[in-house]
């Protein structure tokens, strides 16, 4: 239970500044940024060994600007500063409230940034929040008046006396921004790229080491800030008008599992035609659980799904083959992004090679792995505490246990240090057998594309048609690259070739000479991307800042003119870095 909220003095007049935790990220410092750890999706976690193939992309701090949207106060977000711009930040505005979001790994940052606050602003009540908060020593370790566990807009409309039960105002936020891939940036138009929607938060299948749903209250407890598909329907469609966009990046953690929900939002989308794309992460009983009629009417382009690993034991994939489903979404042209876990239980030096090929086997478009890692707040953190298999923190630091590297507790069965070989081994398998990830996501659009071009239903015609464009030109470049790039490997060099003629054979002359003349200048980026890379470039996210309307009018009355070097954009309207490639970005 949350200790009960005594309103701030100021009410919904004080003023809120919220932030997440400091770069730059991707290096090691003394405060917990690791190379290894960058502040990136795909290549911290799924395509982290694909060299120029990999795909490059950042996020913003989804948490703070759905806090700072329900905010009546003024309020600024500040979204990946340096520390420098941080402490520049409380040194030369006022304010009442400094909100920061963190996760378990950057606790380091999050101790500086509460002392640089202490130092600076001392007036000012620290509130941490995000996934850090379910650490439960957290408060003997860091310098904050308030640990948030769980939601953060009910505490603050409490905290701001809001009225608590009024409707979740959702931001109008892009999911992805500075996406690159082969050295190419991407699309920088709206259109081209997906809205961020968060239905709900926590999953309440409660998997043991599943820290979104331990935050959230864990097994059998989730919040819906949207209760049902009218209501998801509305959001969507101020969104889709907002943003100009027709796909949404669902961040719920098992967005399919509320049926009812799911369902009546595709009715709606059926009586207004609308051909969206919604890109879900769902666990594999709750997606065989619906009819491929509904998933595709539903518009779900592209899956994120547990996989786990053979005999893994858990309840949402009883009875599910999940190479078959993986299989079987392909061909509806369904992008699967699979997940393992590397070092469950029953994991063993014996049994590794094993495991590791049937995660390949499912040929899944991504494919993350991640160390099996005791989060704190989850049961199977719990069960290393119980049986003291924890290491402590002369022996591991936090910043480490971020799943990409070593585990943070004695495995029963693998020796410390053979977990990283694993990993690499899973990835690197991965990439050797079934190609960069982009060959492969392209084959499915392909393959979508040749099922649905003649569907009767309009709505699914030209979704279809919409994801399908860029294999006209763009992708069909880059495929013809990947060719050249594979000129010395017979077995992806024969499943390029073979990939670019069945893109020839489908659209034809103009393809087959456009192929060529993008393929040359893509082939050209991925060889300087590639030299970049080994000369250890980093890429590292631009810094935000936004101020909301209330707080704008504070920052005008007391400087008259906004400063101009920073990018002031006003809520609900989140304005991003967008990026420049054709279409990419809806797709991933
Ligand atoms: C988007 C995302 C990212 C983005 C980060 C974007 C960013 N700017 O931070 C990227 C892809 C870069 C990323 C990277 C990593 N991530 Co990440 N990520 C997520 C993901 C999928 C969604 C987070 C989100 O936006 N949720 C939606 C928002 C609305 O929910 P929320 O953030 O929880 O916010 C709510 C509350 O927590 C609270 N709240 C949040 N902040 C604050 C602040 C205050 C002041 C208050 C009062 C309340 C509050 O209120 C909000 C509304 O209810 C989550 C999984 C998930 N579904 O949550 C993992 C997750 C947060 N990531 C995780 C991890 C481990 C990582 C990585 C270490 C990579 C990895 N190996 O997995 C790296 C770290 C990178 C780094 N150097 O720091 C773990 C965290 C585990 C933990 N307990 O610490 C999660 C939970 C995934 C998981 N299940 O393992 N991640
Ligand atoms: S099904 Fe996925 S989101 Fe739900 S508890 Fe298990 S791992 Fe977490």
């Amino acid at each position: 239970m949350q200790p009960e909220i005594h309103p701030h003095p100021k009410g919904n007049h004080a003023r809120v500044l919220l932030s997440s935790v400091f770069g730059p990220y991707a290096r090691d410092d003394e405060y917990g940024s690791r190379t290894v750890n960058p502040m990136e999706l795909y290549h911290n976690q799924v395509t982290r060994v694909q060299k120029g193939f990999s795909l490059r992309m950042f996020h913003r701090s989804f948490g703070l600007l759905l806090l700072q949207a329900n905010i009546d106060a003024p309020c600024t977000v500040l979204d990946f500063a340096s520390l420098d711009r941080f402490i520049q930040e409380v040194c030369d505005q006022s304010y009442d409230i400094i909100g920061i979001s963190a996760i378990f790994t950057n606790i380091e940052k999050v101790k500086v940034m509460c002392q640089m606050i202490r130092r600076y602003q001392p007036q000012a009540k620290i509130v941490v929040g995000g996934h850090i908060a379910n650490y439960k020593n957290l408060n003997q370790e860091i310098d904050a008046d308030f640990i948030v566990r769980g939601d953060g807009i009910a505490w603050f409309r409490q905290f701001l006396d809001q009225p608590i039960n009024t409707p979740v105002n959702h931001p109008a936020v892009l999911s992805a921004f500075g996406t690159r891939i082969m050295g190419i940036n991407l699309s920088d138009k709206p259109i081209d790229t997906a809205a961020i929607l968060i239905p709900s938060v926590g999953c309440p299948v409660g998997c043991n080491f599943c820290s979104t749903s331990a935050l959230f209250g864990g097994k059998g407890k989730f919040i819906n800030f949207y209760e049902n598909g009218d209501e998801l329907f509305a959001v969507m469609t101020r969104l889709e008008r907002t943003l100009n966009v027709n796909s949404f990046f669902v961040l719920d953690e098992n967005f399919l599992l509320h049926r009812r929900r799911a369902l009546r939002l595709l009715e709606l989308m059926k009586i207004h035609q609308k051909s969206w794309v919604l890109n879900v992460f769902s666990s594999a009983r709750v997606l065989r659980s619906y009819t491929m009629e509904q998933l595709v009417g539903l518009g779900i382009g592209w899956v994120w799904m547990g996989i786990e690993g053979k005999n893994s034991q858990y309840r949402k994939l009883e009875d599910v083959d999940t190479r078959k489903l993986v299989k079987r979404l392909q061909s509806h042209g369904i992008r699967v992004l699979g997940s393992s876990i590397i070092g469950l239980e029953h994991h063993n030096p014996e049994n590794m090679d094993q495991i590791i090929s049937d995660a390949v086997r499912h040929q899944a478009d991504f494919h993350q792995f991640m160390l099996y890692t005791p989060v704190p707040g989850t049961p199977l953190y719990e069960a290393h505490k119980k049986n003291e298999t924890l290491l402590s923190k002369k022996e591991f630091l936090p910043a480490d246990a971020h799943g990409q590297y070593r585990f943070n507790y004695r495995h029963a069965k693998i020796e410390p240090g053979q977990e990283e070989s694993f990993l690499l081994q899973a990835f690197e398998k991965d990439f050797q057998e079934n190609g960069p990830s982009l060959a492969r996501l392209i084959r499915t659009l392909l393959v979508g594309w040749q099922r649905y071009k003649i569907s009767p239903d309009k709505r699914i015609r030209e979704r279809y048609a919409r994801e399908a464009s860029p294999l006209r030109s763009t992708y069909a470049g880059a495929v013809w690259a990947m060719k050249r790039y594979y000129r010395d490997s017979p077995l992806l060099f024969s499943k390029l070739k073979i990939l670019l003629s069945d893109i020839h054979r489908e659209f034809g002359l103009k393809t087959r000479l456009v192929s060529a003349l993008v393929g040359i200048f893509a082939y050209l980026q991925l060889l300087k991307e590639e030299a970049r890379l080994t000369k250890n470039w980093k890429y590292e996210p631009t810094t935000f800042y936004e101020r909301n309307s209330k707080a704008e009018k504070i920052q005008y009355r007391r400087n008259r003119i906004p400063q101009k070097s920073q990018k002031v954009t006003e809520i609900p309207m989140v304005s991003t870095i967008y990026l420049k490639f054709k279409k990419l970005t809806c797709i991933l």
